[in-house]
């Protein structure tokens, strides 16, 4: 047994509940809804992170990953009128937002030639113009120009939507798709799936249940996705463990989720300013408890534009082993929400830096997780820099 675990059960004191928690994890088991309530209202942080890290190390050992990606945004204009989001315009908004055509769009895409990203993320407003066909479109002429390029598109939001307006079920548009050469599915949208929590926040857009189905219908048809999770506004510890608990059920029945993102409301420029931000301590509990609660998910995610770098490097300690990509400054979601991160890029060398600062070992990913390249003992050519400490803020 870990020395830190081993130090914990012997603490004088420790409540029963968190006795019988420990043992479960040690033992490998499930722990249930009223224990990762628990967790999140009356366990300590360093409990619940040696918890969630036992499990991180057990799972992956040392082993940390990234990828190397960039976003597309096709527009910003949406119909919805999510309250805490900073990035959409209406559509009577037109002249603060922005809507790429086609063409544009592939110049975005051929920006990235000779550069060796594996991913692109495709996500943006719901907007009426963009239809089913013409994103299927772009789809078959992304895989066309770059044929190796792994396809991540599109919410259950922006699905649910294309497919109605297409008059096709979830079944047809999705298999249309993947026909044009879609991937996998990013986890966005989520949100909360608590009912009277998402009638407040985003009551316009597609249902928890719709949600859900989209994705389980995906897995099916052998197209894998994401699942995140919208904290640290209105919602309280039993609608987070609500909202994992019914991710843990669909992962059951289909094993197609990659990875579980939890996302930190920003209250910068929405209509939930008023609200304030989860503290730090918030953020590392949240990010362990879905560690140990989410037993059947392989990988948790810190997605490092939105949690800042430093936080995403101590987070590596409490259940997450994968910081997300090189992101190229593609995208805009997070910085219009106030996120640290104004211009959100890294290299491949401060990815790798950032990762073994921690004494953690970088390894670049693909999209499903298949392994790339080995970092750990990794010499960069010299790229005639001269070689500053690297300071991050
Ligand atoms: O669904 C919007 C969130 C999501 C704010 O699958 C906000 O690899 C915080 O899902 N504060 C879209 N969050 C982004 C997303 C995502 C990001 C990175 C990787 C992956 C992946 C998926 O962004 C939305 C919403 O939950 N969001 N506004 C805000 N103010
Ligand atoms: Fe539109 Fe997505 Fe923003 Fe909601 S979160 S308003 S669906 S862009």
């Amino acid at each position: 047994m870990e020395k830190s675990i081993e130090m914990l059960l012997n603490t004088k004191g420790l409540a029963r509940e968190a006795r019988s928690i420990a043992s479960k994890v040690l033992q490998g088991e499930r722990i249930d809804l009223k224990e990762g309530q628990y967790l999140f209202e009356e366990a300590d942080l360093a409990f619940v992170g040696a918890l969630a890290n036992h499990i991180r190390e057990k799972k992956h050992g040392d082993r940390t990953y990234f990828n190397r990606n960039f976003h597309l945004e096709p527009t910003n204009l949406c119909i919805f009128t999510c309250k805490f989001c900073s990035y959409s315009r209406l559509l009577k908004q037109q002249e603060d937002g922005w809507f790429l055509t086609e063409e544009q769009m592939m110049q975005e895409i051929k920006k990235y030639d000779g550069k060796p990203v594996t991913e692109v993320h495709i996500v943006g407003g719901v907007h009426p113009k963009l239809s089913l066909t013409f994103f299927g479109e772009l789809i078959k002429k992304i895989v066309a120009y770059r044929p190796e390029l792994h396809i991540k598109a599109f919410t259950a939001v922006e699905y649910d939507y294309m497919f109605r307006k297409a008059k096709m079920s979830y079944e047809e548009g999705l298999s249309y798709l993947k026909s044009c050469g879609l991937h996998s599915i990013p986890g966005g949208g989520a949100e909360i799936f608590d009912e009277e929590v998402r009638a407040i926040i985003c009551g316009d857009k597609c249902s928890s249940e719709d949600w859900l189905k989209l994705h389980e219908l995906a897995h099916g048809m052998g197209i894998p996705s994401n699942a995140t999770m919208l904290y640290g506004h209105i919602e309280r510890a039993c609608h987070r463990i609500d909202h994992m608990d019914r991710l843990r059920k669909l992962q059951d029945r289909t094993g197609g989720f990659n990875t579980f993102i939890p996302l930190k409301f920003r209250n910068g420029n929405n209509e939930m300013s008023h609200l304030g931000e989860a503290t730090i301590i918030d953020d590392l509990k949240t990010y362990a408890v879905s560690r140990i609660f989410l037993d059947n998910f392989n990988h948790i995610k810190a997605y490092w534009p939105m949690i800042g770098r430093k936080t995403a490097q101590l987070l590596l300690q409490y259940g997450v082993n994968d910081i997300d990509g090189t992101i190229d400054d593609t995208t805009k979601i997070y910085s219009m929400a106030g996120a640290e991160e104004q211009s959100p890029v890294m290299s491949t060398r401060e990815i790798v830096d950032l990762i073994k600062a921690v004494d953690r070992h970088p390894i670049e990913r693909d999209t499903v997780y298949n392994e790339i390249t080995d970092f750990k003992d990794h010499v960069f050519e010299d790229d005639g820099f001269i070689e500053l400490p690297v300071l991050y803020n």
